[in-house]
């Protein structure tokens, strides 16, 4: 249905700025919202609101008539616990009141710091499924977890649909050795996204945020509900990043690789 607009938060955000294009393309109506301002030319069609996550009666607005809302806003990387507590939890809970009124579904954008502290798969096959424990990394992460917890309790209670798109690192180029195996390119999210607005029947689900990178970390996940298959690798990049390693233990024990070693202070 491209009649009804999607309200796409942290529109001016790296991820933003790649889908208002895209999804304009696509065909669809965005209104676009952003605590800074949008960098770019707005897409024909869409529209940009500047709005803090934190004012619950302008997500309302904003999301009036809409058919989904897709939730690249908040604090995007760690952060003090005051600093997150804002716009990850308190507007998250706004999002979804939102979508809950509008009758509309949620695309979260989720993280791999939301399971970031299991380690690396040891090459044995043994891939992580999306129904794995939440180990987060850092403050971030944890509201990530609470973000995807936030869908599933929307879900079961008053049938707001939500896909948790459980991010790797989506970046123009993968930028080291670990990213070989996280890297989601700009393309493949935005097939995502449209997958995601197109699916009949969704309920609540989570699928890995990664493009079809052989050296991948993950398993199972929901993503046939939506029939997303992603399509780029991150091998084509070997050559250029395979030697960048930070050299740290525990950086690099973990899939949330720098996040886990920030402020980390067990003994062993
Ligand atoms: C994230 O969640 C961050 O938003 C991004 O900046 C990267 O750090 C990414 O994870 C990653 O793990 O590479």
């Amino acid at each position: 249905d491209k009649t009804r607009p999607v309200l796409l938060t942290g529109a001016s955000g790296n991820l933003g700025r790649a889908l208002a294009p895209a999804l304009t393309a696509a065909g669809y109506t965005l209104r676009l919202t952003d605590i800074a301002p949008f960098p770019d030319a707005v897409p024909g069609g869409a529209a940009f609101t500047k709005a803090d996550l934190n004012d619950g009666p302008t997500i309302l607005r904003l999301a009036e008539g809409c058919q989904a809302i897709l939730h690249f806003g908040g604090i995007s990387t760690e952060h003090p616990f005051e600093v997150v507590l804002g716009p990850n939890l308190r507007g998250l809970f706004h999002i979804y009141e939102a979508a809950r009124r509008e009758k509309a579904r949620v695309l979260f954008a989720s993280s791999n710091h939301a399971i970031g502290f299991h380690e690396r798969p040891a090459g044995n096959g043994e891939l992580l499924d999306a129904d794995c424990a939440f180990r987060p990394d850092s403050f971030y992460g944890l509201s990530k977890a609470y973000g995807e917890l936030m869908g599933r309790l929307y879900w079961d209670k008053h049938g707001v649909e939500n896909l948790n798109l459980r991010i790797g690192s989506s970046f123009p180029e993968p930028a080291d050795a670990r990213m070989l195996s996280t890297w989601l390119s700009y393309a493949d999210l935005a097939r995502c996204m449209e997958k995601f607005l197109e699916a009949p029947r969704i309920g609540h689900a989570v699928v890995w945020g990664a493009s079809k990178n052989p050296a991948t970390y993950w398993g199972k996940d929901h993503r046939d509900r939506i029939g997303w298959e992603p399509q780029d690798t991150a091998e084509a990049f070997r050559e250029k990043v395979g030697t960048k390693v930070s050299g740290d233990p525990v950086t690099e024990r973990y899939q949330g690789g720098g996040y886990t070693a920030m402020d980390y202070t067990r003994a062993t």
